[in-house]
């Protein structure tokens, strides 16, 4: 993409109404525009990086064999009533009425639907198990919106349900949600802690909620320090095995991390001092095991292998993709702005131009373009006319992880210059090593 040809909104001053940086840079860096309190339009460079995290999100809920659908956002309130939550989920629920007088709403999360997907369709332990999901936009009337996509009312989420004959078959579910969410957030590169925490009003007795530490974090949490240094990494894992997921659960888990809400100072103080810890989070996903709390309203069986009728075991997981930009960009920024992980990153590099106009500077840019698009990478060009002071302040703003730097004077020495924007390190080198560096450096995220 040529600069000269893109939107890219970028605003010079600091927003007033912003109080965090990652609202503060995402409003800065033209990636999205409030359209009234915590409903948001998602512009060009905002919308690119929310459809890299989505793609993650797919890839890796795939690999855990869980199977895509996309379900409405408005519902009937029919199903809500009999789960017993159209009453129970309070104000959060927006409930909207249609011309013929029924009561609909914006769902803020799909249970009820699925489930009832699922008892229309299915009716055979032989057909299980099944885990379905989607990435869908839902609404909660949050009573305070605030910190930009982070609260939000309209927010995107990744929802997946599994249905399972018995509870070992469900607890094998819960863990293989467990073991992708640690891949899915790592490929974003984030460090995403699972703790123990409470189910709300989706219910059931099991969940974790995945938090990234960060000082604007809306939770408090209490950990054991040692829980840092745990990284899932590139191993292979088979989902199909339940005692392979249930060791990397066991690994993850074993050690003390709660939010406030089961905190347990007693157990806490087991932890040898130097050790403890409490902060504050970013809570990215969660996950739940709540047995047979939907299928068991809403008549959801299946006949077992005897041919006796059983209610499903079922969970439901999410994953904030939305929430995901601020909690990247809180975790990963300076003071000049934003800096992307190289698995999000809405383009592959920025290809700095310092004498637009000059021809041997416009003739390199235009190869280097071609020979970075020629690589499976998206390049954004800065062809504009601005200054060169300019141009870098812009590239540093909006974080794309690597800079190609060309101008008359390298260009003589046959050398381009090469940035990190992460350590600030420059390399000169001739624009065919720049593009083999670029390739090297996205082998690992394609
Ligand atoms: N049905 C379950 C799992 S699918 C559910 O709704 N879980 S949840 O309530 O925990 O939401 C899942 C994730 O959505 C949260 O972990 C959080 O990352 C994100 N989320 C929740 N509320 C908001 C909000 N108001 N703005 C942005 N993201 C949100």
């Amino acid at each position: 993409m040529r600069l000269s040809q893109y939107f890219l909104p970028v605003l010079k001053e600091n927003p007033a109404e912003a109080q965090i940086v990652s609202h503060r840079l995402m409003l800065r860096a033209g990636m999205i525009k409030q359209a009234s309190a915590g409903i948001y339009s998602w512009l060009p460079l905002g919308f690119k990086v929310l459809r890299r995290i989505e793609n993650i999100v797919h890839e890796e809920q795939q690999r855990a064999g869980h199977i895509a659908l996309l379900m409405p956002t408005l519902q009937s309130a029919d199903l809500w009533r009999e789960s017993g939550r159209y009453e129970a989920y309070g104000e959060e629920m927006l409930r909207i009425t249609d011309r013929h007088g029924r009561d609909m709403l914006y769902g803020p999360t799909n249970e009820e639907l699925i489930t009832d997907i699922f008892r229309s369709h299915v009716s055979s332990y032989r057909d299980l198990p099944l885990t379905l999901y989607h990435v869908q936009w839902k609404f909660r009337d949050e009573i305070r919106p605030r910190f930009g996509v982070m609260r939000g009312r309209e927010f995107l989420m990744k929802d997946g349900y599994n249905f399972d004959i018995d509870e070992a078959a469900a607890r094998h579910a819960y863990n293989r949600h467990l073991v992708s969410y640690l891949r899915t957030y790592e490929r974003m590169g984030l460090q995403a802690i699972p703790m123990r925490a409470d189910s709300g009003p989706i219910g059931g007795d099991d969940t974790h909620e995945f938090l990234v530490l960060a000082d604007t974090g809306e939770s408090e949490v209490f950990y054991d320090s040692e829980i840092t240094d745990l990284r899932f990494g590139d191993r292979d894992i088979d989902y199909a095995n339940p005692q392979a997921c249930q060791a990397v659960l066991e690994e993850f888990t074993s050690r003390y991390a709660r939010t406030d809400e089961t905190h347990d100072e007693a157990l806490f103080a087991e932890i040898p001092q130097s050790r403890r810890r409490s902060a504050r989070g970013i809570e990215v996903g969660q996950i739940f095991y709540f047995g047979t709390k939907y299928s068991d309203a809403m008549g959801a069986t299946v006949q077992n292998a005897e041919g006796k009728p059983v209610p499903v075991h079922m969970g439901s997981h999410g994953i904030g993709v939305s929430r995901l930009l601020g909690a990247i960009i809180e975790a990963s920024h300076d003071d000049r702005g934003i800096i992307w992980p190289e698995g999000v990153t809405p383009f592959h590099c920025g290809i700095v131009n310092l004498k637009q106009g000059d021809e041997a500077a416009d003739t390199a840019c235009a190869a280097l373009y071609k020979a970075v698009v020629g690589i499976g990478l998206e390049p954004l060009y800065d062809d504009t006319k601005e200054r060169a002071g300019g141009k870098f302040a812009t590239m540093d703003l909006i974080g794309l992880p690597w800079r190609i730097t060309v101008g008359p004077r390298g260009l003589k020495n046959g050398v381009v210059e090469l940035t990190s924007r992460r350590t600030g390190i420059s390399e000169e080198m001739p624009p065919e090593d720049a593009v083999a560096r670029l390739a090297e450096i996205y082998a690992p995220h394609r």
